[in-house]
């Protein structure tokens, strides 16, 4: 289980970001996005009066429809901005947004907050043109905070993804977490497979080339028998086969999503 001390950590960096900056961009993941809503900085912004934009990153993993759904949702709470980092999208949009802000002060500093892993430091990147911010598949890249100047009165501030109070399992199923760290990847790995099979099975047809089974176990190890991910004595190897999928959930090599 994860250290409170590492948790109040966290919450102490969300504090000083929230204190230091003007307006928060919360990036969420669109393919879950309201599991990656963070609850601690929506709160520590209502505290602080601070004004909250949501962005919807990795907007390229889903379908148009599903994002503008998330949107319409998430939309009746906080203005919402699609997004993809890779892909480019929403840039425009989202610098009109700055410029607005930008009047409002002579100087303003936007802190890019979220769990690890949402695409924070891409988002950095992409509106800055440039690799200034460190990035990568492996959730908890970011360390410390670091002030970007991105036009000549705004700065960017990116921040290590916030993980208060929360479970290592329920971060793994956000990608969040490195899989290697997960006491029982075995039983994440099954959970998420229970999800993706709820809500788009075919999914994990198109990543493993495998027909789904009613039992998540069973899925998980037809997974493995096709990435032949066999231990030396015959057997599946399901805590290898656990650990391939996390990180293909991480990675965006799994296409599922939802509400
Ligand atoms: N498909 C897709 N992947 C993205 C997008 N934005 C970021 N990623 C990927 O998501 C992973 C995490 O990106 P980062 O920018 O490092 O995420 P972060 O929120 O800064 O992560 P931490 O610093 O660990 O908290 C990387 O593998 C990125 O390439 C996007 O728009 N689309
Ligand atoms: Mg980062």
């Amino acid at each position: 289980m994860e250290k409170p001390r590492e948790w109040l950590r966290e919450k102490s960096i969300a504090k000083k970001i929230l204190s230091e900056a003007d307006v928060v961009f919360e990036v969420v993941d669109s393919r879950i996005p309201l599991e990656t809503r963070n609850k601690v900085v929506e709160q520590l912004a209502k505290e602080r009066n601070k004004k909250l934009y949501i962005i919807i990153n990795k907007a390229d993993l889903v379908p148009p429809e599903f994002a503008k759904k998330a949107k319409e949702i998430i939309q009746k709470e906080y203005p919402v901005v699609l997004f993809s980092a890779h892909k480019n999208r929403g840039k425009k949009e989202l610098n009109r947004v700055i410029k607005e802000l930008s009047k409002e002060k002579k100087l303003i500093k936007i802190g890019v907050l979220g769990y690890p892993n949402v695409g924070k430091s891409s988002l950095i990147n992409t509106l800055k043109r440039k690799k200034v911010a460190t990035t990568s598949p492996k959730p908890g890249m970011t360390r410390g905070e670091k002030l970007i100047k991105l036009y000549k009165n705004v700065y960017l501030i990116d921040t290590p993804g916030i993980i208060t109070l929360e479970f290592q399992d329920d971060l793994a199923l956000k990608g969040s977490w490195i899989p290697e760290k997960l006491e029982y990847p075995v039983d994440v790995a099954l959970k998420l497979i229970e999800k993706i099979q709820e809500n788009r099975p075919e999914a994990l047809k198109e990543a493993y080339k495998v027909e789904p089974e009613q039992e998540p176990l069973k899925t998980l190890e037809k997974i493995g028998k096709q990435l032949n991910y066999i231990k030396a004595g015959g057997e599946i190897d399901l805590d290898r086969t656990a650990k391939k999928v996390l990180w293909d959930w991480i990675k965006g090599n799994i296409k599922a999503y939802w509400i």
